[in-house]
C-alpha cells in the first residue's frame, strides 16, 4: 500500500515520474448520485457505481438516503443504507437524506442529532411525484429547520399537478411513446416550481440549492435571486448540455429506445435551450455540476421495460433517470480551454474545479477536506493525459457501471482522466490495470455544516419591513 501522502507530496512525486505536461486536477465530487435506491432496483449498488466514479476522475460520491412515506425515523433509514455501502465503495462517500415524510419529531429531534452525530447536513424535497412531493406547508417547515442547523436544502422543482393534467391528456389520446415524456413535463412546470422554491426560501430566509436545472426561464428565476443575493444555488447535469429531446423519439430498429434517455426534468427540445444552460456555467449561475447518476438497466423487465406493458410503450411507467458518474468529468473538461481553442471553450480550468469539485465541498460540508489542492487537504486528484493524448469516444463498452448503456454513447472527447488517486493511493489507472483501487477503501464522510457560496443569509423578503419577520419567526 502507498504511504498515505499529503496532496502536495503526491504531486511533485507524479510530476517527477510520468504526469509530466499534464493538468492536475482536484478528484471529482458528485454531489447527486442514486445507488442502491428501491425504487430502480436494476440500478447501480454501490460496488459498480463507486467503481464507475474513480474510473471518470470521482472520488467522493454524495449519494441519498431515501426515506419513505411510511417510514416514522430516519435512523433506520440511514442504518440501511450504511448496510448498503459499508465495505463495497471505492470511492469516499457521504449521504443526503431524502424527505418524505417530515414529521415534527423528525424535524425537532433527528436532524439536529444526524447533522451533528452523523453529518448528514443535506436534505433532498420533491415538488413532484405523488409518492414523494411534499407541500408548500411542508417545505417551509423544513427549510426552517434545515436553516438552524446550516444543513443545506436541495429541490427538486416540478410542479406536479401541470405534469398530471399533460399526463391524463396524453394517455387519453394515446400518446404514450417515450417521446412523450418531454412533452408531458414542460419548461413551465420547472419555471413556476423553481420560482415558488426561491420565493419560498425567501421568506424564511433559509439558503437552498434547485437540483438538475434545465430551463433558461428557470436558471433566470436563479440569477435574479443572486443578484438580489439571496442565497439561491443551482446544479445542472450533463445530459442538459449536451442532449436534446430527439434522443426519445423512435429509433430504426427499436421504437423503445428513447427510453434511455428518459429523465427529469426531462431533456430539452432546442439547441437554444442547451446554449442558454452553457451560458449559466460560464456566468457562475450554476454551483455544481453533478451527473444526477440515476440508471436502470434498458433491456430488462425491471427497468425501463417495466415502460412496455403488454408491448405497448406506457412512457409514464418508464423509470426516470441516466447513468453519469463516470462520464461527467470528462464531458465538461472536453469543453475547457485545456481541450478546446480559446474561442471554442466554454469555460475556463477555475470554472471546471469550482463546478466539479470546490463548490460541492463547500456547499456540503466537506470544505478543508475535499474538493481543493491545498496542505491539509485530502490527496484526491486527477491526472489528465498530456494535451494531444488520452482522446476516447465515450461507449458503454469501455465504463464500469452496472447498467447496460450510455446516453452520451458515440460522444468524442479529447482527453480521459490518467489516473485518480483517493487520499494518496491510486485508485485509477487508466493505461495499466484500470481500477486499481480496494472495495472498501472509500470511507463514510461525516459532513459539517454546509457554507452559503451565493448571497447571504439575512436579507428581508421583497415588499416586507425590516424587522417584519421577527413577529412570527
Ligand atoms: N430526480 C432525480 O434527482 N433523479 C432522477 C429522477 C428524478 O426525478
Ligand atoms: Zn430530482
Ligand atoms: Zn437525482
Amino acid at each position: 500500500m502507498i504511504e498515505r501522502m499529503s496532496a502536495l507530496e503526491t504531486i511533485s512525486i507524479l510530476a517527477e515520474r510520468n504526469a509530466e505536461g499534464a493538468y492536475i486536477t482536484p478528484g471529482g465530487i458528485d454531489s447527486h448520485v442514486h445507488l442502491a435506491q428501491a425504487n430502480s432496483p436494476t440500478g447501480d449498488g454501490w460496488e459498480t457505481g463507486s467503481r464507475s466514479a474513480v474510473a471518470g476522475g470521482t472520488t467522493t460520491v454524495i449519494a441519498f438516503a431515501s426515506q419513505k412515506r411510511s417510514d416514522p425515523s430516519l435512523y433506520p433509514v440511514l442504518e440501511e443504507y450504511h448496510g448498503l455501502s459499508r465495505n463495497l465503495s471505492f470511492c469516499d462517500y457521504g449521504f443526503h437524506f431524502i424527505l418524505t415524510n417530515p414529521t415534527p419529531e423528525i424535524l425537532r429531534e433527528e436532524l439536529p442529532v444526524l447533522a451533528a452525530k452523523e453529518g448528514i447536513t443535506s436534505v433532498k424535497l420533491y415538488m413532484t411525484y405523488e409518492p414523494m412531493q411534499l407541500s408548500d406547508r411542508e417545505l417551509l417547515s423544513i427549510m426552517l429547520a434545515c436553516r438552524s442547523l446550516g444543513m443545506t436544502t436541495m429541490i427538486h422543482a416540478e410542479n406536479s399537478d401541470m405534469i398530471a393534467l399533460i399526463i391524463e391528456g396524453l394517455e387519453a389520446h394515446g400518446n404514450t411513446a417515450p417521446y412523450f415524456h418531454a412533452i408531458a413535463r414542460p419548461r413551465i412546470a420547472e419555471d413556476e416550481a423553481s420560482y415558488r422554491a426561491i420565493s419560498l426560501a425567501e421568506l424564511v430566509d433559509a439558503p437552498i440549492l434547485i437540483v438538475h436545472m434545465s430551463s433558461e426561464t428557470a436558471m433566470g428565476h436563479v440569477r435574479n435571486a443572486q443578484t438580489r443575493l439571496l442565497p439561491v444555488h443551482a446544479e445542472t447535469c450533463p445530459q442538459y448540455l449536451f442532449l436534446l429531446s430527439e434522443h426519445l423519439k423512435p429509433h430504426s430498429h427499436d421504437d423503445f429506445e428513447g427510453a434511455k434517455h428518459v429523465c427529469s426534468p426531462p431533456l430539452r427540445h432546442d439547441v437554444k435551450d442547451l446554449e442558454a444552460l452553457w451560458q449559466g456555467i460560464a456566468n457562475g449561475t450554476f454551483t455544481v455540476f453533478s451527473s444526477d447518476h440515476a440508471p436502470s438497466k434498458y433491456d430488462h423487465s425491471g427497468g425501463k421495460k417495466l415502460g412496455l406493458v403488454d408491448g405497448v410503450a406506457r412512457f409514464a411507467k418508464i423509470p426516470n433517470g441516466l447513468p453519469g458518474i463516470e462520464t461527467r468529468m470528462a464531458l465538461l473538461f472536453n469543453q475547457t480551454e485545456a481541450c478546446q481553442p480559446p474561442d471554442k471553450a466554454r469555460l475556463g480550468l477555475p470554472k471546471f474545479v469550482q463546478l466539479t469539485a470546490t463548490n460541492a465541498a463547500k456547499l456540503y460540508g466537506l470544505g478543508g477536506r475535499k474538493g481543493s489542492i491545498a496542505p491539509g487537504y485530502d490527496a484526491d486528484l486527477v491526472i489528465w493525459h498530456p494535451a494531444g493524448k488520452g482522446e476516447v469516444n465515450i461507449s458503454q463498452g469501455m465504463l464500469h457501471h452496472g447498467v447496460d448503456y450510455t446516453p452520451f454513447e458515440g460522444m468524442h472527447v479529447r482527453n480521459w482522466p490518467r489516473y485518480t488517486i483517493l487520499r494518496g493511493e491510486l485508485v485509477w489507472n487508466k493505461d495499466q490495470g484500470g481500477v486499481v483501487g480496494k472495495m472498501g477503501y472509500g470511507q463514510y464522510l461525516r459532513r459539517g455544516k454546509g457554507e452559503v457560496i451565493m448571497g447571504k443569509i439575512g436579507g428581508v423578503p421583497r415588499g416586507m419591513q425590516e424587522h417584519e419577520r421577527q413577529y412570527w419567526l
